[in-house]
């Protein structure tokens, strides 16, 4: 007799008729039996996506370190000593040299970040010269650059932004064991001004700081209870830094669990892009060819993301080969049947 994969929990349904996800249904989830959630998440993946093709997306810090905010994971922290020299934002030649080899590198989008907690007007009018010139090469558009007002944002859109990327980064319980500078509901904000200005939405977090498997669900299932969920969720593995109060507390996440997580992000937000972000570094090729399967469809190329180290180029080509994978087209990673 063949083994039939046990059925999901019901997906609870708010009274306007969404989807509504709670911990538990989460939970329930992430506690089936490891092949059963593997099929499931892989069979709402290929629902609406091409499961051998991942998109591609290159990072560059256009100005580094010095940030006000005291992220306990982070190595542009100006409350840390960590090392790192603060610079001036980049020029926009040098930007738009790095979008060239990332567009030679096959990366179909370009996310310029910024260690800011808000940008300033002048350095907004600058950013959106990048943009512009970085979507004219052909390339998808993401910035990161902290807090934004509306204006802001639908500036930021008028330049040609295509998406924001503004991490939650862990559940509203843990979120002041790791931040102070700032609330969850001032990113929530942030991603609201974000969305009323019809950008898309990049937002997902960081495991691996000493935080619980329930607090990874619950960002989870926030992220999923949005009105509409971000089209793309970053899960970062936390990538050492020495010298935040991060390194004191972190745990490294086991391999499997990590898989589970993935897997229920797939399930939980069937339509968005789940990118293996940060701590790829750390994982071997046997489990993110697992988490691919669970439905992760893009990641970071280039050998390093912000100031911490990403797999080399010819390691990431020759997993693709192994896996039978390729780059997804631009702007073709997001949606399907
Ligand atoms: N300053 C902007 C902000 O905080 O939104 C943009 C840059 S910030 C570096 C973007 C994201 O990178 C953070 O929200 C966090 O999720 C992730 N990140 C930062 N340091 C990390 C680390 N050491 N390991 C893994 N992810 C990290
Ligand atoms: C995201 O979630 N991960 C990226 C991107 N969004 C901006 C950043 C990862 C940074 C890892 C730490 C570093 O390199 O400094
Ligand atoms: Fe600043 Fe962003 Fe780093 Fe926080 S994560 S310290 S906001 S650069």
């Amino acid at each position: 007799m063949s083994a039939t994969p046990h059925t999901s929990p019901a997906t609870p349904r708010t009274a306007a008729g969404q989807p509504g996800w709670t911990r538990a249904a989460a939970q329930a989830l992430y506690d089936l039996p490891f092949n059963d959630l593997l099929l499931q998440a892989h069979q709402v993946h290929r629902r609406h996506f091409d499961a051998n093709a991942v998109q591609l997306s290159r990072l560059l810090s256009v100005k580094t370190g010095g940030c006000p905010e005291d992220c306990g994971y982070c190595s542009q922290s100006a409350h840390y000593d960590t090392g790192m020299k603060a610079t001036r934002l980049m020029a926009e030649e040098e930007v738009i040299a790095a979008a060239a080899q990332a567009r030679a590198s096959g990366a179909t989008r370009f996310c310029m970040a910024a260690a800011w907690r808000a940008p300033k007007a002048r350095d907004l009018d600058r950013v959106c010269d990048m943009i512009a010139a970085v979507k004219a090469m052909g390339l998808e558009t993401c910035a990161t650059l902290g807090m934004l007002d509306e204006e802001q944002a639908s500036r930021l859109g008028a330049a040609g932004l295509d998406y924001y990327n503004h991490n939650i980064d862990t559940s509203e319980a843990f979120y002041g064991e790791i931040i102070t500078t700032r609330t969850i509901d001032d990113r929530l904000e942030t991603l609201g001004h974000a969305r009323a200005a019809g950008l898309k939405l990049c937002c997902g977090g960081i495991v691996g700081m000493g935080e619980a498997v329930a607090d990874r669900l619950d960002m989870l299932v926030l992220l999923a209870n949005l009105d509409e969920p971000p089209e793309s969720v970053p899960l970062n593995l936390w990538n050492e830094v020495a010298g935040v109060p991060v390194a004191q507390r972190a745990a490294p996440v086991e391999p499997i669990a990590f898989a589970r997580l993935v897997a229920v992000a797939r399930i939980l937000m069937p339509r968005s892009v789940v990118r293996l972000s940060a701590g790829r570094s750390h994982m071997s090729d046997e489990l993110q060819a697992l988490c691919f399967f669970a439905g992760a469809n893009s990641m970071f190329v280039g050998e390093t993301l912000l100031t911490t180290a990403n797999p080399a180029e010819d390691r990431d080509a020759a997993l693709f080969a192994r896996l039978g994978l390729r780059a997804a087209e631009g702007g073709a990673g997001h949606g399907g049947a």
